[in-house]
């Protein structure tokens, strides 16, 4: 018998269906392992109320639930899934340990600059050092960019067959397909298209757009 997987998103999220907040990484991994998930939509508020904290101590989302195991962190969780079932770690444990490295990479080493900046801009702004700091914090991204894609290269994934490291690593790029810091780097755009022309991305990307879909028409 299988336990009911269930997950916790954004009862209206702020990316209006744009597929960034952080339940996406959750969904995608649990769509490439075809595993059915319930997901529990949560306002602002309840996020920071005890039934919420229990779960997540800092009131955000996602979380993740399945029996008597209750997890948070989206990375823990797509590690959880990505070591329960095949399709997302490879079974050599040398080429494992690799992609679980990419994991790391994606979450500790390439999205942080990438929220710094996105933070920036949504608290900064207006203050009188944000343009002087902006550039300060893109360079530090371009940085990222450049080791990324010259690691890349003409791989279409970045140790062998598509692993949970892509799948960490395209959801961080996409937080920046609108600012154009990717434009020097063409590899990392398509590397993105690989990512999300996947029918797993797909799938995942639908039921997340359906939440915003169904409260604009509510
Ligand atoms: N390290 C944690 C993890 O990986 O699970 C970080 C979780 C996290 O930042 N969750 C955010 C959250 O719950 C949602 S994803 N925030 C509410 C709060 O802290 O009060 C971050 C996010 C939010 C919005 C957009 N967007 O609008 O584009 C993108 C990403």
């Amino acid at each position: 018998m299988t336990t009911t997987i269930t997950i916790t998103a954004f009862e209206s999220s702020p990316d209006r269906g744009r597929g960034l907040a952080r339940d996406m990484r959750v969904r995608w991994a649990l769509e490439e392992t075809g595993q059915p998930y319930d997901v529990r939509l949560v306002s602002f508020e309840a996020m920071k109320k005890p039934a919420h904290l229990a779960l997540q101590p800092f009131g955000q989302i996602p979380t993740y639930e399945e029996g008597d195991l209750a997890l948070f962190e989206s990375g823990a969780i797509v590690l959880r899934i990505a070591e329960r079932r095949p399709g997302l770690l490879p079974a050599d444990a040398d080429a494992r340990s690799r992609a679980i490295a990419w994991m790391f990479a994606a979450l500790s080493t390439v999205e942080p600059p990438i929220v710094e900046r996105e933070m920036a801009t949504y608290v900064e702004r207006g203050k009188d050092w944000f343009e002087a700091r902006r550039p300060i914090l893109e360079e530090r991204i371009r940085t990222r960019l450049d080791q990324l894609s010259r690691r890349l290269g003409d791989a279409p994934w970045l140790d062998g067959d598509f692993s949970a490291g892509d799948l960490l690593m395209v959801t961080v790029l996409r937080r920046l397909e609108s600012s154009g810091l990717l434009d020097a780097t063409p590899n990392l755009p398509a590397y993105i298209a690989r990512g999300v022309a996947r029918p797993a991305y797909k799938r995942a990307f639908a039921a997340q757009l359906a939440v915003f879909e169904a409260a604009r028409k509510a």
